[in-house]
Order: structure tokens, then C-alpha cells, then sequence
């Protein structure tokens, strides 16, 4: 089966079913009656998503169309099953499991909507790009592979990357002896895909490590203004959601504003912060935050930190302090240094990589703002060249814009029109 093809079974709902899907969704989310669709929603937590929901489309009107706020609110029913849903989409394309329920297509179908708006930008360059390049050439040769290594290039997916992927495109062309430009589109995307997991498999890389026994804790660094505050509160958010007991450390103790920034996310996503003051040792704001926790019976700690100080050398002290505290106080922890990037810096993020590497051990990437640029390709390039698995994307202001990252979602929001038009031409020859 075409690797179109298997993306489009796996996040598209048959053309068919979808209108009915969405009209069946919006009544059950509108009309009082959700025990049929989702037993093990807990009314509450749906209502208490919905509240939620509302009080950020209020303070973000003007950004936000109204049909977004449509469908977070219908997707929140789906939320607690996302993480679930993220584990089988396996690099291998199970066959489909008969009597699959509708739910979890339509939890697929969500995410890969999430990732398809959340990409807009990138794929809108990215398309015309390819589609342009695509109508030019007859054949693939040389130069057609020349020009297809400079719109990789422009978007940002690294020139070493490239290099990479272009050398297995031109095997793979020559392996199956294509000679159509057009169907090269398909082995891009196949090819995006392969070299994001390199070796690795899905489930190895994708999804946040969890203390089973006890607590967990995440640690969040970033330079300034990268998203780590609101990727916090998103994140809360959605553990909360899924049952957790969450609570939260304000690690940056240097910013002004800083501390009642978490302390704001705190009160919008109801959960505990633990602060100092302004200026105080985040050393010990994190020491306190770890007493705290444990004696809640917290699931999940997550410490915020500064993403800036008087110096880079202060900074990365710093953060190599805080880990010491968590390492001594909860074995095994933290469970993720979480460094946050914004994707819309390019290549800048990838030096910041560097330096947060060299200062503790980054265990994943959250590429915030995605939403906001053109060049979503930078997520190959930090995985490929620095190693470091891309954990969660940020794609919008929204406290629900965060998703656990998925490479073939990521790869369907890059090409959805392209998998759409494909199937067209199929069919015509
Ligand atoms: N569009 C978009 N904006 C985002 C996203 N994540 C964060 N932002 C915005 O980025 C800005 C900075 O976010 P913060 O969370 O304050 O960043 P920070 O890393 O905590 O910054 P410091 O506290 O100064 O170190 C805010 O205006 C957020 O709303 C995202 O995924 N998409
Ligand atoms: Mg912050």
C-alpha cells in the first residue's frame, strides 16, 4: 500500500462519514447526554475542560477563530485517550483491528488536525514549493534534485539532514525505478518519516517518561521568552486531565513577573504552585516544591527555571544546581529535562541545543510555536543532528495547543493536501 495511503487510513475519516461524524459530535458535546460517546469521561473534568477552554478564547479573542474554539471543545471529550492513541501509531501500520470503534478514529482524526492546523504555514511554503518544483520537471534527474535540496533547505530541515535525505531519495528512485516527479512527493514524506527515527523505534522516543512508582518530575529549561512558562501550564493541564495529581515549581525566581506568571497558569488549570521570592535561591524554590509534592502524594512535579541571568556561565550553573537537588531528593528523577525551543528562531535553536546540552542532559525537545513559522523542518534537523527526540509541539496559544509529537502526524500536517490530491490521480490512471 502506498505510504499515502496508509497515512491518510490512519488520520483521515472516510470523505463519506465525516460530515455525519462532526454533526454527531457537535450534538453530543451540545446536548447533555455524553454517556454513550465516552464512559469514562468523568462529567466534571469535561465540564471543568469546557470552562476552561472558554476562559482562554475570552483573553485570546482576537487571535483565536471562532470554529477553533469548535472543536478544542469537542476534542477535550476525546483528550484522556490521546496518549493511548500516540502508542499505536506504530512506525509499522498495524493492519487495521476489525470493529476499530469510531472514537478512536476520531481521536486520530483529531490529532492529525491539530497537527494539520498547527502546521499551516510550514505546509502552505512547503507545498507550493514541491508542487511548483514537481511541475517543471519531466524527469528526475540532477537538477531536479538539486532544486528539491534547496526547498528542504528553506525550511529549515538542515543542511546535513538534507544531504542525507537526498542521498537515500536518489537510491530510492533509482531502487524503484521512478520516473514520474510526481511520485516523488510520496517518497519525501516516506523519507521524512524514516529519518526521523533513524534507528529508534516509535515508542522508544515518543511520549514522556513516567516514574510508575512514584513521583515524577520534569524540569523545563529554555532561554527567554521560548514558551517554557506556557508549555508548563498547557502541559498541567493535560496530566490534570488525564487524572493526574499535578503540581507545579516556580524555579524562576529571577525575571520579574516570572513567579506570578506560573502562578497564573496555576489558578487557570487548578493546580498548586510552590514559590519564594523574587530573587531567592531556585535551588531551594525546587527543594521545597519536591517536600510538597511528596507530601500530597503528587504524581507529577513540574519546576519551571530562569531563561535568563546575569550570564550564560550564572544560567547554566544554575540549571546544573536544580538537577542536583531533584537527582538527591527522588531517585531516578528528573524523568525529563524538557528543553524548550521556539521553532520560529531556526537554526539559532539549534546552537541554544548545544549550550543547554553541555550543561545538563536534554532528554527531549518541546518545539514551541510551530504554529508561527514557515519552517516546521527544523524538528528533523534537532532530531537528526543533535540526537535529541522532539517530545511535544507547541502549535497555538491555547492551553490545549500542545501535542505529544508524532512523526507521521507531523509528517500527514506537511502533506495533507498533497495525500488528498494523490488518491485523485490515482484514481484517474
Ligand atoms: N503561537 C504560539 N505562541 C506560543 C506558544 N508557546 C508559547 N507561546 C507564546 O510565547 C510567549 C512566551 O512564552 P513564555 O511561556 O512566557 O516563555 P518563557 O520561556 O517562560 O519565557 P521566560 O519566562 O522569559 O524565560 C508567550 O506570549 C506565549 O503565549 C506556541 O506553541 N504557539
Ligand atoms: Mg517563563
Amino acid at each position: 500500500m502506498s505510504f499515502f495511503k496508509k497515512l491518510k487510513e490512519k488520520f483521515v475519516k472516510g470523505p463519506e462519514s465525516e460530515e455525519e461524524k462532526e454533526d454527531q459530535k457537535l450534538n453530543e458535546t451540545e446536548g447533555s447526554d455524553e454517556k454513550e460517546n465516552s464512559p469514562e469521561t468523568d462529567p466534571a473534568e469535561s465540564e471543568h475542560q469546557e470552562l476552561d477552554l472558554q476562559g482562554e478564547t475570552e483573553t485570546l479573542e482576537t487571535e483565536v477563530p471562532a470554529e477553533d474554539t469548535e472543536e478544542d471543545t469537542l476534542e477535550s471529550t476525546v483528550d484522556e485517550e490521546d496518549d493511548q492513541n500516540v502508542e499505536n501509531l506504530e512506525e509499522s501500520f498495524p493492519e487495521e483491528e476489525i470493529g476499530a470503534e469510531s472514537q478512536e478514529e476520531d481521536e486520530k482524526a483529531s490529532i492529525a488536525s491539530k497537527f494539520k492546523m498547527g502546521l499551516a504555514k510550514t505546509r502552505n511554503s512547503f507545498s507550493t514549493k514541491i508542487n511548483d518544483l514537481v511541475a517543471r520537471y519531466r524527469t528526475v534527474d540532477e537538477d531536479f534534485f538539486e532544486e528539491l535540496e534547496e526547498v528542504l533547505i528553506s525550511a529549515d530541515v538542515g543542511v546535513t539532514t538534507v544531504m542525507e535525505m537526498i542521498e537515500e531519495l536518489e537510491m530510492e528512485v533509482k531502487r524503484r525505478n521512478v520516473q514520474d516527479p510526481q511520485k516523488v512527493k510520496e517518497i519525501i514524506s516516506e523519507k521524512l518519516v524514516e529519518i526521523y527515527y533513524g534507528d529508534d523505534r516509535a515508542e522508544e522516543i515518543e511520549g514522556l517518561n513516567e516514574n510508575p512508582g512514584g513521583l515524577t518530575i520534569y524540569l523545563f529549561v529554555g532561554v527567554n521568552g521560548v514558551g517554557k512558562t506556557t508549555t508548563i501550564g498547557k502541559l498541567a493541564h493535560r496530566l490534570k486531565s488525564e487524572g493526574k495529581n499535578v503540581t507545579l515549581a516556580a524555579g524562576d525566581t529571577f525575571r520579574a513577573g516570572a513567579i506570578e506568571q506560573l502562578e497564573e497558569w496555576g489558578k487557570r488549570v487548578g493546580v498548586n504552585v510552590t514559590k519564594h521570592s523574587e530573587g531567592s535561591d531556585p535551588a531551594a524554590v525546587i527543594y521545597d516544591g519536591i517536600q510538597s509534592a511528596k507530601s500530597k502524594n503528587a504524581d507529577v512535579l513540574i519546576c519551571d527555571t530562569a531563561g535568563r541571568l546575569q550570564n550564560k556561565v550564572n544560567l547554566m550553573n544554575e540549571l546544573s544546581k536544580v538537577k542536583r537537588v531533584i537527582e538527591r531528593e527522588v531517585p531516578g528523577a528528573p524523568h525529563e529535562v524538557l528543553l524548550v525551543l521556539d521553532a520560529t528562531t531556526g537554526q539559532n535553536a539549534m546552537s541554544q541545543a548545544k549550550t543547554f546540552s553541555e550543561a545538563t542532559d536534554v532528554s527531549g525537545i518541546v518545539l514551541s510555536k510551530l504554529d508561527g513559522t514557515a519552517k516546521g523542518g527544523i524538528v528533523l534537523a534537532i532530531r537528526n543532528e543533535l540526537e535529541i527526540p522532539v517530545k511535544l509541539v507547541g502549535l497555538g496559544e491555547k492551553v490545549t495547543d500542545l501535542e505529544t509529537f508524532d512523526a507521521h502526524a507531523f509528517v500527514y500536517g506537511l502533506f495533507a493536501d498533497m495525500i488528498e490530491e494523490y488518491e485523485e490521480e490515482e484514481e484517474l490512471s
